[in-house]
């Protein structure tokens, strides 16, 4: 499908500022050209605005939850439009607080149209706080609980109904930090996790192969790639590295095999942060990714 690229060029849930920076740098490095290189129809509809960073404290477990809210809700609307318009939005984060406008919106049209939904969570973190248990009132640490129904009203409901999605739709691949209390809340809520212990044991294309099951032709994969997921030895430029992530080859092929699925409808590239990277270094890796997410593979496979 033609693609839409999408600016949200905030830090506003993050615990580092820079995030801000991600989408000029993911176009610096290339990233509108090597998709049209590839034949694929893209626009680039500029960045959305929303509220500065204030870079205050938190207040009752959140930093800055109104701002947050403005940036999801305009970008809720964005990511709705183009999808449905029939195009395949890429959202240039930004922090990963902006998952939970862009995957409410892409639930909500999911719905609307009947498809099943599945989300593929590539990140060193499951992203599952809540305001009583997080260790910093950072929202791009809360984002996968407000979809699931956990968290503050106005993110929750940000689509009106909820919650957006449940947790039987969503796998996370590459987690290697989930904090304490944290860890007691995915279990609860069962989230399938294929963390880096499992990945070591079994292999990444066993793990992705799980992850992947049981899509069929009317499912809508929305792929949220935290920058994080790499290992901080080839993706230095994210405000919080894990060491132990999947390496460059491991992450080719995670990316290739979503390719082969053909059902990737939505795209998040989030965490990037230009002012800890080297030579937008971490950029340029991103887009090499992102090609092999729209298909690009050294021989013809089929
Ligand atoms: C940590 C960090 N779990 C927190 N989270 C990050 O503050 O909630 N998520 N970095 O991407
Ligand atoms: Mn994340
Ligand atoms: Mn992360
Ligand atoms: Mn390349």
């Amino acid at each position: 499908p033609p693609v839409s690229l999408i600016g949200a060029p905030t830090d506003i849930g993050a615990g580092h500022r820079g995030a801000r920076m991600g989408p000029d740098a993911l176009r610096i490095a290339g990233l509108g050209e090597a998709l049209a290189a590839r034949g694929i129809d893209v626009i680039d509809r500029g960045d959305l605005s929303g509220p500065d960073n204030p870079w205050l404290p938190p207040t009752d477990g959140y930093r800055h939850l109104d701002e947050v809210v403005a940036w999801n809700r305009a970008l809720m609307d964005a990511v709705g439009a183009e999808l449905r318009a029939g195009r395949l939005p890429i959202v240039l984060g930004g922090d990963h607080c902006l998952g939970v406008g862009s995957i409410t919106a892409v639930a909500r049209h999911c719905r609307d149209t009947g498809k099943k939904l599945r989300v593929l969570w590539l990140d060193a973190h499951a992203d599952f706080n809540t305001s009583d248990v997080t260790p910093s009132g950072n929202v791009h640490g809360m984002p996968v609980a407000c979809l699931c129904g956990l968290g503050p009203d106005a993110l929750v409901r940000l689509g009106g109904s909820a919650p957006a999605m449940r947790p039987d739709e969503i796998r996370q691949i590459g987690i290697r930090s989930v904090d304490p209390e944290e860890k007691r809340l995915v279990k609860d809520y069962g989230l399938d996790i294929y963390d880096m212990r499992y990945i070591d044991e079994v292999g990444m294309k066993r793990a992705m192969e799980e992850a992947l099951e049981d899509l069929d032709d009317d499912t809508h994969l929305h792929v949220s790639f935290d920058v994080d997921f790499l290992d901080p030895s080839i993706a230095p430029g994210v405000g919080t590295t894990v060491p132990g992530g999947p390496n460059y080859r491991e992450a080719q092929l995670v990316m290739e095999m979503i390719a082969d699925t053909g059902r990737m409808g939505s795209l998040d590239i989030v965490e990037l942060n230009p002012a800890l990277d080297n030579h937008n270094g971490t950029a340029e890796l991103a887009v090499d990714l992102v090609e092999s997410l729209f298909g690009k593979s050294t021989l013809m496979r089929d």
